[in-house]
């Protein structure tokens, strides 16, 4: 099975309209930060649907469009996966993760406890999909599910934030046990949780510095 080529023909932006959409772009960019602490003010099913379906637009390997997301404001499920979270991340901060680990997770601030998982309205549970089941029983493979998943989280929390909301991209360690909380099948394995909301009024963030051009880029020209 081939797909069929269509026409692909987006008009030319001039340049000077192209360096300003990436200004007004890099301006918004730089005013995301990762929120931890959320108000409970509901947000609206249809805003996690816009996002959700911004992200089914990424790009994947052999365009499986490796994933699935779980969006979660059913406030028992959300109380379940924050204890089973906790008893995850209490393990990880009092005996697993390595000094070196709590040594650069310090400057952060974070602990074993996490709020946000039943503050915020909604929680994104995403799940990476290895294969996809055929009808005859067999399995289709995917390929480079990890970069796929990541690059559609990317376009995720982008859309999110431009949108005026905030979020965290949470990976408690390990997550199996969202597999099952979540009702999703053996070939999808849980990647990532993204609590979704708004900052709480006291929100502070870390006053972090980001790396300049010149530390992060190298052009050849
Ligand atoms: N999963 C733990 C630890 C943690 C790990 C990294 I890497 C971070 O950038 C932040 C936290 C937690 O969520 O606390």
């Amino acid at each position: 099975m081939s797909y069929r080529p269509v026409p692909y023909r987006p008009e030319r932006v001039p340049i000077e309209e192209t360096l300003n959409r990436l200004r007004a772009d890099l301006a918004i960019a730089r005013a995301r930060r990762s929120v931890r602490t959320f108000s409970t003010d509901a947000v609206p099913r249809e805003v996690i649907e816009l996002a959700l379906s911004i992200a089914g637009t990424a790009p994947s390997g052999a365009h499986r469009q490796p994933w699935h997301f779980v969006a979660i404001s059913e406030p028992e499920l959300r109380a379940r996966i924050r204890s089973e979270a906790e008893k995850e991340e209490r393990e990880f901060y009092a005996h697993k993760a390595p000094k070196e680990w709590l040594d650069a997770l310090a400057p952060l601030g974070t602990d074993f406890e996490k709020r946000h998982l039943t503050d915020a309205p909604w929680l994104i549970v995403v799940f990476r999909r290895d294969w996809e089941p055929l009808a005859d029983g067999t399995r289709l493979k995917s390929y480079y599910m990890t970069e796929s998943v990541g690059i559609a989280v990317g376009f995720l929390i982008a859309a999110l934030h431009r949108a005026g909301l905030a979020c965290l991209t949470h990976t408690p360690a390990p997550m199996t046990f969202l597999r099952e909380l979540c009702d999703r099948p053996v070939n999808e394995k849980p990647f990532l949780i993204l609590p979704v909301g708004y900052p709480a009024s006291d929100c502070v963030v870390p006053d972090l510095e980001r790396k300049a051009l010149d530390e992060i880029a190298t052009f050849v020209d």
